[in-house]
């Protein structure tokens, strides 16, 4: 079976646990605590399945593999069913776009590694990190926002059904409302609402975790 190390409210495992569910694959969660003990990712033991230090890591056999998006393309790769990538290859191109968007320009900037820099080297108090916060992440969605409000709206990012954008978009409204960024953007909001009615996405929630709440 599938093994994903995970944290309950970590963005990036809950973008894989919503595409291990919609592919309709049992896997088995291991719960890496970001905050106890300075960071359970830290330890000798889960470094020594990831030197990267950050989840979420799928385990599959002897194969390990970090990175979401990379996990993305995996799971693409060994279980095509239900396809999560549009077949149009211009289609799959901004599919993968929008993905980067928030793996590469959004979620970094909200990182745990990155607050904890910000408040105990650099000595940005909670205000400001907040204020932080709310910036990149609006900034981010807001672009997204006006790339969809440029076309044809659909269901879903990319037409009648969820793929690997909405993996990352759901995650990351999660945060956005976490964090006290949310704006207007009602595209967006619209998508991630139909989301939300999904099995695949309910399930995969941070609260519906098995560590959930333990912060
Ligand atoms: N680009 C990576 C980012 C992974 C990442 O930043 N994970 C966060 C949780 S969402 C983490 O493990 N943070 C631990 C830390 O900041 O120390 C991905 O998409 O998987």
């Amino acid at each position: 079976m599938l093994k994903l190390y995970s944290y309950w409210r970590s963005s990036c495992s809950y973008r894989v646990r919503i595409a291990l569910n919609l592919k309709g694959v049992e896997y088995q969660t291991i719960p890496v605590h970001l905050l106890r003990d300075g960071g359970e990712q830290h330890s000798a033991a889960y470094r020594a399945l990831n030197p990267q230090q950050l989840v979420p890591l799928l385990v599959d056999g002897e194969f390990a593999l970090g990175q979401s998006l990379a996990i993305f393309q995996y799971l693409e790769a060994r279980l095509p069913q239900p396809a999560l990538a549009p077949r149009d290859a211009q289609a799959a191109a901004r599919m993968w776009s929008l993905c980067q968007a928030i793996a590469c320009e959004i979620q970094p900037l909200q990182n745990t590694r990155l607050l904890k820099h910000l408040g105990e080297v650099l000595g940005v108090d909670e205000a400001g990190r907040t204020a932080w916060l709310r910036h990149w992440i609006g900034i981010g969605l807001d672009a997204l926002e006006e790339e969809m409000q440029a076309r044809q709206a659909t269901p879903f990012c990319f037409g009648d059904a969820p793929t690997y954008a909405d993996c990352c978009l759901v995650p990351q409204m999660y945060s956005a409302e976490r964090f006290g960024a949310v704006k207007e953007w009602p595209r967006l909001k619209a998508i991630v609402a139909r989301c939300r009615e999904l099995p695949a996405f309910v399930s995969a929630h941070p609260e519906r975790q098995m560590d959930a709440q333990k912060a």
